[in-house]
């Protein structure tokens, strides 16, 4: 008899993978973790039920939330990135020899356990000398951190559901603000602009009552619900399509998605997404 695991979204669709085997099944402090095995993506982690990434389809999005930023800010010595305890949103902020420090920040201890030892394809940065890792709430770090002393700030958070709804208020985008320097750049993941439409769309203003410039841009994430994907760039000073050459020259060749071509078109608006904007 076949195992399956199913994503059940808002009680109003199901997406179900076939289980190979299940690697990993535990409830931390924070979350029920599940690593599975799967058919279609390979080995797959998914907390409270909800799939977070997988083998066959992680670089589509780690790839996306990180390089337009990274490619963009003027500067990239020192980087945080809020959650993502899978370690693949450090791993692509490692791959540009111009970061001198990234921090880590990761709620749940169990999580980085749990993919040290099931996904390292995922995070395959973890000795870098540059990353420093806390296990700590990355709301309250960010509350505390010293002002002006960061580029960049990657918010890798979960849906913004129970404790993770603070990653997405304006009191959070107003704290990463103060911790960035003048020309910093926030990047936050924004939830499906089809299906969560209305969770991309407060996420955004949310972001604007904070930042100058901020431009939603889209990509593609096959495991997570609608497939389409959302992502947000903030800034006060930095325009998301001044790519800087010599960087993106270094990343794409590495990439198996983003480029230079993709970091163009993501930018671009549907009218459906301008509609719900209200900027249309
Ligand atoms: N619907 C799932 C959204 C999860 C976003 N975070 C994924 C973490 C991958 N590093």
């Amino acid at each position: 008899m076949s195992q399956w695991y199913d994503e059940v979204f808002e009680d109003k669709s199901r997406f179900g993978l076939k289980v190979r085997q299940t690697l990993f099944h535990a409830k931390s402090d924070f979350q029920t973790i599940d690593i599975i095995d799967t058919e279609l993506f390979g080995k797959v982690l998914a907390l409270d039920g909800t799939f977070q990434t997988s083998v066959k389809d992680e670089y589509y999005y780690h790839e996306m939330l990180v390089h337009p930023a990274l490619t963009t800010a003027s500067q990239i010595k020192r980087v945080l990135v809020i959650g993502g305890g899978d370690g693949g949103s450090v791993r692509e902020v490692l791959r540009y020899p111009e970061v001198e420090r990234v921090t880590l920040v990761e709620i749940d201890g169990d999580v980085v356990n749990a993919c040290k030892e099931h996904l390292p394809e995922i995070g395959r940065a973890w000795r870098d000398p540059r990353l420093q890792l806390l296990i700590q709430d990355g709301i309250q770090y960010v509350e505390k951190a010293e002002p002006e002393s960061v580029d960049v700030i990657i918010v890798d958070g979960p849906d913004p559901i129970g404790p993770a709804v603070g990653l997405f208020k304006k009191e959070f985008y107003r704290s990463c603000r103060e911790r960035l320097r003048k020309h910093g750049v926030l990047a936050v993941q924004s939830e499906s602009p089809h299906v969560m439409k209305e969770a991309f769309c407060r996420i955004v203003s949310e972001l604007k009552h904070v930042f100058r410039n901020v431009r939603p841009y889209f990509g593609p994430v096959p495991i997570y619900p609608g497939s389409g994907w959302s992502f947000v760039y903030a800034s006060n000073e930095q325009d998301p399509l001044e790519i800087i050459d010599r960087r993106i020259q270094q990343i794409e060749n590495g990439c198996r998605y983003y480029n230079r071509d993709i970091h163009r078109s993501a930018f671009a608006l549907s009218n459906e997404v301008k509609q719900g904007l209200g900027l249309k």
